[in-house]
């Protein structure tokens, strides 16, 4: 097996010059391939990565929407799953989650068993991502389905511990999730707050809608946003 790791070393090396990294979400639930070229153009200029993933995802379905997206964008396809029925090779890189915010084996341990099948020969590169729930004011798709509670905003000393964790479990990510589309982004306390403790690369999303949020979580020390429903309800107009 030839292992690369290009998409993380970029991603570490511009977290360590400062340089900010926007992800699109794509949800191929919601995603028409019809419309793929269309949706693609209009990224913002900024756009440096397309995540594609959703909660429930019809068999097949992230497969043909990393696909179509691969036709009309030369940036890296991050797959970020809900579960391991998502994983496709037609992808350059997963997202190799584990809800470490959760204190539910399935995915803590159980999906990631069950997606070893088709990584063990797989040339997709594998990043190791400590994935932490935040409640974002509105219970959330990964809330419900992960049967599992997010931390509360204030509990930010815990928010830290748990990301530490991460860390020292050898996670090359943390990733701090208010949900998609909540109501309450993850606060710039915690976003500054979790940076400062960690020394790997921290991502940000959910309920990040507006020009002003993408810059208040850059500036709170986000090496990346990740947005979804933005682009999807209002087009870009972000
Ligand atoms: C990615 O779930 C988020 O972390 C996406 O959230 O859909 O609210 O942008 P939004």
């Amino acid at each position: 097996m030839i292992l690369t790791s290009s998409i993380y070393t970029t991603l570490d090396l511009s977290a360590e010059r400062g340089e900010k990294q926007l992800a699109v979400l794509i949800d191929p639930d919601k995603f028409l391939e019809s419309e793929a070229e269309c949706f693609l153009s209009g990224l913002p200029g900024d756009t440096t990565h397309i995540f594609v993933g959703g909660s429930t995802v019809a068999p097949d379905k992230t497969q043909k929407s990393v696909r179509a997206i691969k036709l009309f964008s030369d940036l890296p396809v991050v797959l970020f799953p809900g579960d391991h029925t998502q994983i496709t090779e037609q992808a350059d890189a997963l997202l190799f989650l584990s809800l470490i915010s959760g204190r539910n084996p399935e995915y803590l341990i159980e999906q990631q068993v069950k997606s070893v099948e088709k990584l063990r020969n797989s040339t997709l590169e594998i990043i190791p991502t400590g994935y932490i729930l935040i409640d974002g004011g509105n219970q959330c798709a990964v809330h419900r389905i992960s049967q599992t509670l997010p931390i509360p905003q204030n509990q930010v000393d815990l928010i830290i511990n748990t990301a530490l964790a991460g860390q020292f479990s050898g996670k090359k990510l943390i990733y701090l999730e208010a949900g998609s589309g909540a109501q309450i982004a993850v606060s710039e306390e915690i976003i500054s707050a979790v940076k400062d403790a960690i020394n790997i690369p921290l991502i940000v999303g959910g309920g990040i809608r507006t020009q002003q949020r993408l810059m208040k979580s850059y500036d709170a020390g986000a090496d990346m946003v990740v947005i979804g429903t933005a682009f999807e309800q209002y087009g870009l107009s972000i």
